[in-house]
Protein backbone atom coordinates (compact mmCIF):
# COMPACT_ATOMS: atom_id res chain seq x y z
CA UNK A 1 0.00 0.00 0.00
CA UNK A 2 1.26 3.07 -0.66
CA UNK A 3 0.49 6.34 0.33
CA UNK A 4 -0.45 9.36 -1.31
CA UNK A 5 1.27 12.61 -0.62
CA UNK A 6 0.77 16.17 -0.66
CA UNK A 7 2.33 16.74 2.76
CA UNK A 8 6.08 18.50 2.47
CA UNK A 9 8.36 15.57 2.54
CA UNK A 10 10.28 17.76 0.36
CA UNK A 11 11.66 20.05 3.49
CA UNK A 12 15.07 19.48 4.31
CA UNK A 13 15.34 19.45 8.68
CA UNK A 14 17.36 20.83 10.78
CA UNK A 15 18.04 24.22 11.62
CA UNK A 16 16.99 26.14 8.16
CA UNK A 17 13.44 25.21 8.65
CA UNK A 18 11.16 27.99 9.10
CA UNK A 19 10.87 28.77 12.95
CA UNK A 20 7.17 29.14 13.46
CA UNK A 21 4.27 27.36 15.14
CA UNK A 22 2.03 27.15 11.94
CA UNK A 23 -1.24 24.88 11.86
CA UNK A 24 -2.57 24.83 8.18
CA UNK A 25 -5.31 21.95 9.47
CA UNK A 26 -6.76 20.64 12.76
CA UNK A 27 -4.59 18.38 14.67
CA UNK A 28 -3.97 15.40 13.59
CA UNK A 29 -4.97 16.67 9.86
CA UNK A 30 -5.86 14.45 7.24
CA UNK A 31 -2.66 12.89 6.35
CA UNK A 32 -1.71 12.05 9.95
CA UNK A 33 -5.02 10.37 10.32
CA UNK A 34 -4.39 8.01 7.38
CA UNK A 35 -1.19 7.12 8.81
CA UNK A 36 -2.46 6.92 12.39
CA UNK A 37 -4.92 4.42 10.60
CA UNK A 38 -2.08 2.42 8.86
CA UNK A 39 -0.16 2.41 11.69
CA UNK A 40 -3.26 0.99 13.75
CA UNK A 41 -3.46 -1.79 11.28
CA UNK A 42 0.54 -2.89 10.77
CA UNK A 43 2.21 -2.06 14.37
CA UNK A 44 1.50 -3.50 17.81
CA UNK A 45 -0.97 -1.66 19.55
CA UNK A 46 1.30 -1.51 22.85
CA UNK A 47 3.67 0.84 21.40
CA UNK A 48 1.45 3.92 21.76
CA UNK A 49 1.55 7.67 20.62
CA UNK A 50 1.76 10.65 22.73
CA UNK A 51 0.15 12.75 19.42
CA UNK A 52 -1.84 11.21 16.17
CA UNK A 53 0.65 13.51 14.09
CA UNK A 54 3.69 11.81 11.97
CA UNK A 55 6.83 14.05 11.30
CA UNK A 56 8.43 14.59 8.02
CA UNK A 57 10.62 16.99 9.35
CA UNK A 58 12.33 18.98 12.55
CA UNK A 59 15.19 21.26 13.42
CA UNK A 60 15.84 24.19 15.74
CA UNK A 61 12.78 24.46 17.90
CA UNK A 62 9.98 23.02 15.28
CA UNK A 63 8.65 19.76 14.00
CA UNK A 64 6.57 19.52 10.53
CA UNK A 65 4.03 16.96 10.41
CA UNK A 66 2.86 15.66 7.49
CA UNK A 67 0.05 17.69 6.89
CA UNK A 68 2.14 20.98 6.89
CA UNK A 69 1.71 21.69 10.41
CA UNK A 70 4.61 23.35 12.34
CA UNK A 71 4.72 22.18 16.06
CA UNK A 72 7.12 23.58 18.97
CA UNK A 73 8.99 21.03 20.45
CA UNK A 74 9.19 21.00 23.98
CA UNK A 75 9.75 17.62 24.38
CA UNK A 76 13.47 16.97 22.06
CA UNK A 77 12.09 13.04 21.57
CA UNK A 78 11.82 12.85 25.51
CA UNK A 79 15.81 14.57 26.21
CA UNK A 80 17.91 13.44 22.84
CA UNK A 81 17.94 15.87 20.71
CA UNK A 82 19.97 18.34 22.44
CA UNK A 83 21.51 19.65 19.90
CA UNK A 84 18.50 20.20 17.87
CA UNK A 85 17.06 18.07 15.06
CA UNK A 86 19.68 17.19 12.12
CA UNK A 87 22.41 19.52 13.52
CA UNK A 88 24.63 19.77 10.42
CA UNK A 89 27.77 18.31 12.78
CA UNK A 90 25.80 15.28 13.08
CA UNK A 91 24.29 15.52 9.67
CA UNK A 92 27.95 15.67 8.14
CA UNK A 93 29.68 13.15 10.12
CA UNK A 94 26.92 10.53 9.88
CA UNK A 95 26.85 10.92 6.08
CA UNK A 96 30.65 10.71 5.73
CA UNK A 97 31.21 7.45 8.18
CA UNK A 98 27.82 6.07 6.31
CA UNK A 99 30.06 5.99 3.08
CA UNK A 100 32.82 4.72 4.58
CA UNK A 101 31.67 1.60 6.44
CA UNK A 102 28.36 0.81 8.27
CA UNK A 103 29.07 -2.01 10.61
CA UNK A 104 31.99 -4.44 11.22
CA UNK A 105 30.85 -4.98 14.97
CA UNK A 106 33.51 -3.27 17.15
CA UNK A 107 34.29 -6.52 18.73
CA UNK A 108 35.54 -8.48 15.46
CA UNK A 109 37.19 -5.22 13.76
CA UNK A 110 37.34 -2.42 15.93
CA UNK A 111 37.69 1.21 14.35
CA UNK A 112 39.03 4.76 15.60
CA UNK A 113 35.38 6.25 16.32
CA UNK A 114 34.74 3.77 19.20
CA UNK A 115 37.60 4.57 20.48
CA UNK A 116 37.34 8.78 20.29
CA UNK A 117 34.26 8.46 21.38
CA UNK A 118 35.52 6.36 24.77
CA UNK A 119 38.17 9.23 25.02
CA UNK A 120 35.99 12.13 25.00
CA UNK A 121 33.22 10.26 27.55
CA UNK A 122 36.54 9.14 30.04
CA UNK A 123 37.42 13.20 29.45
CA UNK A 124 34.06 14.78 29.96
CA UNK A 125 32.49 12.29 32.86
CA UNK A 126 33.06 13.89 36.51
CA UNK A 127 36.64 13.65 38.12
CA UNK A 128 40.31 13.18 37.08
CA UNK A 129 40.85 9.41 37.95
CA UNK A 130 41.72 6.70 35.50
CA UNK A 131 38.30 5.91 33.21
CA UNK A 132 37.25 3.59 31.03
CA UNK A 133 34.10 3.12 28.44
CA UNK A 134 31.91 0.46 26.98
CA UNK A 135 29.34 1.53 24.42
CA UNK A 136 25.94 0.27 23.81
CA UNK A 137 22.55 0.74 22.08
CA UNK A 138 20.05 2.09 24.49
CA UNK A 139 19.81 3.57 28.17
CA UNK A 140 18.42 0.53 28.99
CA UNK A 141 21.50 -1.81 27.93
CA UNK A 142 23.73 0.87 29.60
CA UNK A 143 21.76 0.38 33.09
CA UNK A 144 21.74 -3.23 32.40
CA UNK A 145 25.63 -3.52 31.70
CA UNK A 146 26.45 -1.07 35.01
CA UNK A 147 25.06 -3.66 37.10
CA UNK A 148 26.85 -6.39 35.19
CA UNK A 149 30.04 -4.67 35.65
CA UNK A 150 29.12 -3.60 39.39
CA UNK A 151 28.15 -6.75 40.23
CA UNK A 152 31.25 -8.65 38.64
CA UNK A 153 33.61 -6.20 40.71
CA UNK A 154 32.07 -6.11 44.04
CA UNK A 155 31.13 -10.00 44.15
CA UNK A 156 27.95 -8.98 45.52
CA UNK A 157 24.37 -9.24 43.41
CA UNK A 158 21.64 -6.77 45.60
CA UNK A 159 21.49 -3.74 43.63
CA UNK A 160 19.46 -0.44 45.25
CA UNK A 161 17.23 1.68 43.08
CA UNK A 162 15.12 4.87 44.54
CA UNK A 163 10.98 5.72 44.59
CA UNK A 164 10.23 7.44 41.65
CA UNK A 165 13.05 6.28 39.87
CA UNK A 166 13.22 5.01 36.09
CA UNK A 167 15.70 2.88 34.39
CA UNK A 168 14.11 1.67 31.22
CA UNK A 169 11.94 -1.64 29.82
CA UNK A 170 14.01 -4.82 29.71
CA UNK A 171 13.61 -6.86 32.61
CA UNK A 172 16.46 -6.09 35.10
CA UNK A 173 15.52 -2.20 34.22
CA UNK A 174 11.90 -3.01 35.17
CA UNK A 175 12.76 -4.33 38.25
CA UNK A 176 14.92 -0.95 38.71
CA UNK A 177 11.75 1.11 37.38
CA UNK A 178 9.18 2.17 40.08
CA UNK A 179 6.27 2.79 38.02
CA UNK A 180 4.04 0.13 37.51
CA UNK A 181 1.38 1.57 34.52
CA UNK A 182 2.26 1.42 32.20
CA UNK A 183 6.26 0.21 32.36
CA UNK A 184 5.52 -3.03 34.50
CA UNK A 185 2.66 -4.45 34.82
CA UNK A 186 1.60 -7.69 33.26
CA UNK A 187 5.33 -7.87 32.46
CA UNK A 188 6.70 -9.77 35.54
CA UNK A 189 8.44 -11.53 37.24
CA UNK A 190 11.28 -9.77 38.03
CA UNK A 191 14.60 -9.73 38.02
CA UNK A 192 15.54 -10.58 41.85
CA UNK A 193 17.23 -8.78 44.60
CA UNK A 194 16.53 -5.56 43.68
CA UNK A 195 15.63 -2.77 46.53
CA UNK A 196 14.18 0.24 46.52
CA UNK A 197 14.79 3.16 48.86
CA UNK A 198 12.92 6.49 49.54
CA UNK A 199 14.09 9.11 47.62
CA UNK A 200 14.60 13.05 48.32
CA UNK A 201 11.57 14.87 47.31
CA UNK A 202 11.48 18.36 48.75
CA UNK A 203 8.11 19.76 47.19
CA UNK A 204 6.30 16.42 49.26
CA UNK A 205 8.70 15.45 52.37
CA UNK A 206 9.65 18.81 53.37
CA UNK A 207 13.50 16.60 54.58
CA UNK A 208 16.64 18.42 54.01
CA UNK A 209 19.12 16.76 52.09
CA UNK A 210 20.83 15.14 55.50
CA UNK A 211 17.71 13.70 56.48
CA UNK A 212 16.78 12.42 53.56
CA UNK A 213 19.67 10.75 53.00
CA UNK A 214 19.67 9.48 56.44
CA UNK A 215 16.38 7.96 55.77
CA UNK A 216 17.47 6.26 52.54
CA UNK A 217 20.42 5.03 54.29
CA UNK A 218 18.34 3.26 57.16
CA UNK A 219 16.31 1.53 54.95
CA UNK A 220 19.89 0.09 53.06
CA UNK A 221 21.08 -0.98 56.11
CA UNK A 222 18.28 -2.57 57.54
CA UNK A 223 16.70 -3.97 54.51
CA UNK A 224 19.55 -5.24 52.70
CA UNK A 225 23.01 -4.73 54.23
CA UNK A 226 26.11 -2.69 52.89
CA UNK A 227 28.00 -6.69 52.55
CA UNK A 228 25.18 -8.07 50.24
CA UNK A 229 24.57 -4.71 47.92
CA UNK A 230 26.58 -4.11 45.36
CA UNK A 231 25.54 -0.83 43.73
CA UNK A 232 23.11 1.99 44.46
CA UNK A 233 21.64 3.74 40.99
CA UNK A 234 20.27 6.65 41.09
CA UNK A 235 18.98 9.73 38.41
CA UNK A 236 20.69 13.32 39.35
CA UNK A 237 17.50 14.34 38.55
CA UNK A 238 14.62 11.94 38.75
CA UNK A 239 13.40 12.39 34.40
CA UNK A 240 10.02 9.64 34.33
CA UNK A 241 9.50 10.14 37.87
CA UNK A 242 8.45 13.76 37.56
CA UNK A 243 11.53 15.84 37.30
CA UNK A 244 12.63 15.82 41.47
CA UNK A 245 15.27 17.66 42.07
CA UNK A 246 16.68 16.19 45.37
CA UNK A 247 17.21 18.14 48.08
CA UNK A 248 21.37 19.61 48.09
CA UNK A 249 23.36 17.15 50.15
CA UNK A 250 21.12 14.26 49.54
CA UNK A 251 23.31 12.66 46.88
CA UNK A 252 26.56 13.77 48.02
CA UNK A 253 25.56 11.70 51.44
CA UNK A 254 24.74 9.01 49.71
CA UNK A 255 28.16 8.78 47.73
CA UNK A 256 29.85 8.85 50.97
CA UNK A 257 27.50 6.15 52.59
CA UNK A 258 28.70 4.10 49.04
CA UNK A 259 32.25 4.40 48.68
CA UNK A 260 32.52 4.05 52.45
CA UNK A 261 30.96 0.70 52.26
CA UNK A 262 32.45 -0.62 49.12
CA UNK A 263 29.13 -0.06 46.95
CA UNK A 264 29.12 1.28 43.74
CA UNK A 265 27.68 4.20 43.20
CA UNK A 266 26.31 4.80 39.77
CA UNK A 267 24.78 8.16 37.84
CA UNK A 268 22.25 7.16 35.65
CA UNK A 269 22.43 10.49 33.58
CA UNK A 270 20.27 8.93 30.81
CA UNK A 271 17.79 11.83 30.75
CA UNK A 272 19.88 14.69 32.92
CA UNK A 273 23.02 14.03 30.07
CA UNK A 274 24.57 16.00 27.95
CA UNK A 275 24.23 20.06 28.53
CA UNK A 276 21.01 19.48 29.48
CA UNK A 277 20.98 20.96 32.91
CA UNK A 278 23.51 23.80 32.23
CA UNK A 279 26.00 21.12 32.43
CA UNK A 280 27.36 18.11 30.85
CA UNK A 281 26.39 16.31 33.34
CA UNK A 282 23.75 16.71 36.59
CA UNK A 283 26.07 15.55 38.67
CA UNK A 284 28.73 18.43 38.47
CA UNK A 285 25.85 20.20 39.73
CA UNK A 286 25.72 18.73 43.17
CA UNK A 287 30.01 17.89 42.75
CA UNK A 288 29.79 14.82 43.33
CA UNK A 289 31.82 11.98 41.28
CA UNK A 290 30.13 8.90 40.59
CA UNK A 291 31.97 5.43 40.41
CA UNK A 292 29.95 4.99 36.99
CA UNK A 293 27.76 6.86 34.90
CA UNK A 294 25.43 5.67 32.48
CA UNK A 295 24.64 7.75 28.92
CA UNK A 296 22.60 7.45 26.65
CA UNK A 297 19.75 9.84 24.78
CA UNK A 298 22.04 13.44 24.06
CA UNK A 299 24.99 11.67 23.03
CA UNK A 300 24.99 11.11 19.82
CA UNK A 301 21.82 13.85 18.20
CA UNK A 302 19.14 11.09 17.91
CA UNK A 303 21.26 8.27 16.96
CA UNK A 304 21.04 4.72 19.44
CA UNK A 305 24.35 5.38 20.98
CA UNK A 306 24.56 4.50 25.03
CA UNK A 307 27.57 4.06 27.56
CA UNK A 308 28.77 3.04 30.74
CA UNK A 309 31.87 5.29 31.67
CA UNK A 310 33.41 4.53 35.14
CA UNK A 311 36.85 3.35 37.59
CA UNK A 312 38.95 1.36 35.50
CA UNK A 313 39.28 -0.32 38.26
CA UNK A 314 35.90 -1.33 38.27
CA UNK A 315 35.12 -0.93 35.01
CA UNK A 316 38.10 -3.60 34.06
CA UNK A 317 36.55 -6.23 36.48
CA UNK A 318 34.83 -8.39 33.89
CA UNK A 319 36.58 -11.04 31.72
CA UNK A 320 37.47 -9.91 28.14
CA UNK A 321 34.55 -10.94 26.15
CA UNK A 322 32.28 -10.36 29.33
CA UNK A 323 30.65 -7.18 27.57
CA UNK A 324 29.70 -6.59 24.02
CA UNK A 325 27.25 -6.84 21.54
CA UNK A 326 26.67 -7.02 18.06
CA UNK A 327 25.49 -3.25 17.55
CA UNK A 328 27.01 -1.35 20.60
CA UNK A 329 28.88 1.53 19.08
CA UNK A 330 27.86 1.19 15.83
CA UNK A 331 30.20 3.59 13.83
CA UNK A 332 27.18 5.63 12.56
CA UNK A 333 26.45 6.35 16.45
CA UNK A 334 29.76 7.10 17.21
CA UNK A 335 30.18 9.60 14.46
CA UNK A 336 27.30 11.35 15.38
CA UNK A 337 28.18 11.15 18.85
CA UNK A 338 31.41 12.97 18.14
CA UNK A 339 29.79 15.21 15.54
CA UNK A 340 27.58 16.49 18.54
CA UNK A 341 29.90 17.13 20.79
CA UNK A 342 31.56 19.72 18.58
CA UNK A 343 27.71 21.08 18.72
CA UNK A 344 27.69 21.22 22.09
CA UNK A 345 30.95 23.37 22.22
CA UNK A 346 30.93 25.12 19.08
CA UNK A 347 26.84 26.09 20.10
CA UNK A 348 28.34 26.86 23.54
CA UNK A 349 24.99 24.76 24.50
CA UNK A 350 25.44 24.74 28.35
CA UNK A 351 25.40 28.67 28.17
CA UNK A 352 22.53 28.18 26.20
CA UNK A 353 20.91 25.74 28.81
CA UNK A 354 20.90 28.16 31.39
CA UNK A 355 19.36 31.06 29.13
CA UNK A 356 16.54 28.55 28.83
CA UNK A 357 16.56 28.07 32.14
CA UNK A 358 15.96 31.52 33.14
CA UNK A 359 13.24 31.70 30.56
CA UNK A 360 11.22 28.93 31.66
CA UNK A 361 11.40 30.45 35.19
CA UNK A 362 10.23 33.81 33.99
CA UNK A 363 7.42 32.17 32.59
CA UNK A 364 6.07 29.62 35.11
CA UNK A 365 6.73 31.68 38.45
CA UNK A 366 4.60 34.95 36.25
CA UNK A 367 1.71 31.88 35.87
CA UNK A 368 2.19 30.84 39.04
CA UNK A 369 1.72 33.97 40.70
CA UNK A 370 -1.51 34.33 38.99
CA UNK A 371 -2.64 30.45 39.56
CA UNK A 372 -2.31 28.43 42.56
CA UNK A 373 -2.37 25.32 40.43
CA UNK A 374 1.07 25.74 39.40
CA UNK A 375 1.95 23.61 42.38
CA UNK A 376 6.50 23.71 42.11
CA UNK A 377 8.88 24.91 39.39
CA UNK A 378 11.72 22.86 39.50
CA UNK A 379 14.43 21.40 37.19
CA UNK A 380 17.86 22.88 35.95
CA UNK A 381 19.19 24.09 32.90
CA UNK A 382 16.67 23.10 29.55
CA UNK A 383 15.12 20.30 32.05
CA UNK A 384 12.25 22.05 33.93
CA UNK A 385 8.34 21.28 34.96
CA UNK A 386 5.97 22.47 36.92
CA UNK A 387 4.15 19.90 39.57
CA UNK A 388 0.30 20.42 38.95
CA UNK A 389 -1.68 20.42 41.99
CA UNK A 390 -5.70 20.68 42.95
CA UNK A 391 -6.94 23.12 45.42
CA UNK A 392 -5.81 20.71 48.10
CA UNK A 393 -2.12 20.43 46.86
CA UNK A 394 -2.61 16.93 45.98
CA UNK A 395 -1.73 15.77 42.64
CA UNK A 396 -4.50 16.52 39.50
CA UNK A 397 -3.73 14.18 36.86
CA UNK A 398 -6.81 15.19 35.18
CA UNK A 399 -5.94 18.86 35.17
CA UNK A 400 -2.40 17.64 33.83
CA UNK A 401 -3.19 15.36 30.94
CA UNK A 402 -6.22 17.97 29.74
CA UNK A 403 -3.30 21.05 29.16
CA UNK A 404 -1.28 18.52 27.88
CA UNK A 405 -3.83 17.78 25.09
CA UNK A 406 -5.12 21.22 24.83
CA UNK A 407 -1.58 22.11 23.82
CA UNK A 408 -1.36 19.36 21.42
CA UNK A 409 -4.02 20.62 19.46
CA UNK A 410 -2.75 23.96 19.43
CA UNK A 411 0.68 22.73 17.94
CA UNK A 412 3.01 22.55 21.07
CA UNK A 413 4.81 19.25 21.40
CA UNK A 414 4.67 18.64 25.68
CA UNK A 415 4.94 15.69 27.30
CA UNK A 416 4.15 15.31 30.97
CA UNK A 417 6.03 12.68 33.76
CA UNK A 418 5.61 12.00 37.46
CA UNK A 419 4.90 8.92 39.46
CA UNK A 420 1.22 10.36 40.01
CA UNK A 421 1.21 11.86 35.83
CA UNK A 422 0.79 15.17 37.47
CA UNK A 423 3.73 17.07 35.76
CA UNK A 424 4.15 18.75 32.56
CA UNK A 425 8.18 18.96 31.79
CA UNK A 426 10.11 20.89 29.70
CA UNK A 427 12.73 19.84 27.77
CA UNK A 428 13.54 21.72 24.36
CA UNK A 429 15.83 21.12 22.27
CA UNK A 430 18.48 23.67 23.21
CA UNK A 431 18.47 24.86 19.69
CA UNK A 432 15.50 26.72 20.19
CA UNK A 433 14.96 30.33 19.97
CA UNK A 434 13.16 32.57 22.33
CA UNK A 435 10.26 33.41 21.03
CA UNK A 436 9.17 30.05 20.27
CA UNK A 437 9.95 28.71 23.49
CA UNK A 438 8.32 31.45 25.08
CA UNK A 439 5.24 30.91 22.56
CA UNK A 440 4.81 27.56 23.41
CA UNK A 441 4.97 28.15 27.52
CA UNK A 442 2.10 30.68 26.38
CA UNK A 443 0.08 27.96 25.10
CA UNK A 444 0.15 25.89 28.39
CA UNK A 445 -0.67 29.26 30.32
CA UNK A 446 -3.86 29.34 27.44
CA UNK A 447 -4.48 25.58 28.26
CA UNK A 448 -4.82 26.17 32.28
CA UNK A 449 -6.97 29.25 32.00
CA UNK A 450 -9.32 27.01 29.12
CA UNK A 451 -9.59 24.48 32.30
CA UNK A 452 -10.34 27.20 34.91
CA UNK A 453 -10.63 25.42 38.40
N1 LIG B 1 17.27 5.85 32.43
C1 LIG B 1 16.90 8.02 33.48
O1 LIG B 1 15.08 8.48 31.34
C2 LIG B 1 14.57 6.61 29.22
C3 LIG B 1 11.59 6.44 28.47
C4 LIG B 1 10.62 6.49 27.38
P1 LIG B 1 16.13 3.81 26.80
N2 LIG B 1 13.53 7.54 29.44
C5 LIG B 1 12.50 7.62 28.43
C6 LIG B 1 9.71 5.29 27.41
O2 LIG B 1 8.50 5.51 27.62
O3 LIG B 1 10.20 4.19 27.21
C7 LIG B 1 15.52 6.35 30.35
C8 LIG B 1 15.74 7.31 31.36
C9 LIG B 1 16.63 7.03 32.40
C10 LIG B 1 17.09 4.93 31.48
C11 LIG B 1 16.23 5.14 30.41
C12 LIG B 1 16.08 4.07 29.38
O4 LIG B 1 16.60 4.49 28.16
O5 LIG B 1 17.06 4.36 25.77
O6 LIG B 1 14.69 4.19 26.60
O7 LIG B 1 16.29 2.34 27.00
Amino acid sequence: MSMTVTAPEHLAGGPSLPQQRRLVTAIPGPESQARMARKAAAVASGVSTMMPVFAVAAGGGVVVDADGNSLIDLGSGIAVTNVGNADPFVTEAVIEQVRRFTHTCFTITPYDGYVEVAEALNRLTPGDHEKRTALFNSGAEAVENAIKIARHYTGKSAVVAFDHGYHGRTNLTMALTAKAMPYKAGFGPFAPDVYRAPMSYPFRDGLSGAEAAERAIHTMERQIGADRLAAIIIEPIQGEGGFIVPAPGFLPALQEWANANGVVFIADEVQTGFARTGQMLASEHEGIVPDLVVMAKGIAGGLPLSAVTGRAEIMDAPHAGGLGGTYGGNPIATAAALGALRAYDEHDLLARARELEGIIRDELTALQSRDARIGDIRGRGAMMATEIVDADGRPDAGLTGRVAKHCHAQGVIVLTCGTDGNVIRLLPPLSISDALLREGIGVIAEALAANAA
